[in-house]
């Protein structure tokens, strides 16, 4: 399968290896990785493989694809660790939305306990 890279785009250099980053999913379509900045442990990234800057940037079924494989892999996480009691599924788009790099990616953040460890 052939992906469109931007070659200035921080996640298109994880996506092809050239930035170090801990895999926790990957097949054609996408990459799961650790946040660097682990909201809570596991906090996870998945991106498309193929550059897209935002939500609004997407054709649908690349969307389709995406978004359709995010409960499996929120589910492995999930079942990594017996302590994971739920879990937040974020996808910042924009600037004035908190996106800080311009590479859609959805956040998965495990909660562990009831309300008393949030970042
Ligand atoms: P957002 O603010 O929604 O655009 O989230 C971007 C996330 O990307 C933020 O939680 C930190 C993460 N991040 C930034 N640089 C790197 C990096 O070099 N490696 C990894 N694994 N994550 C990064």
């Amino acid at each position: 399968m052939t992906h469109n890279y931007d070659d200035d785009c921080l996640f298109c250099k994880i996506i092809k290896g050239e930035v170090p980053s801990y895999t926790v999913y990957e097949d054609d379509d996408v990459k799961a990785f650790l946040d660097i900045s682990q909201g809570t442990p596991g906090h996870t990234l998945v991106v498309p493989k193929t550059h897209v800057p935002d939500i609004f940037a997407y054709d649908p079924e690349l969307a389709a694809t995406v978004f359709s494989k995010i409960p499996a892999i929120a589910t492995a996480v999930k079942n990594s660790n017996p302590d994971i009691k739920g879990m937040n599924i974020l996808n910042n788009n924009g600037k004035v939305a908190y996106q800080s790099v311009f590479h859609s990616h959805i956040h998965l953040v495990p909660r562990y306990t009831d309300h008393d460890d949030f970042a």
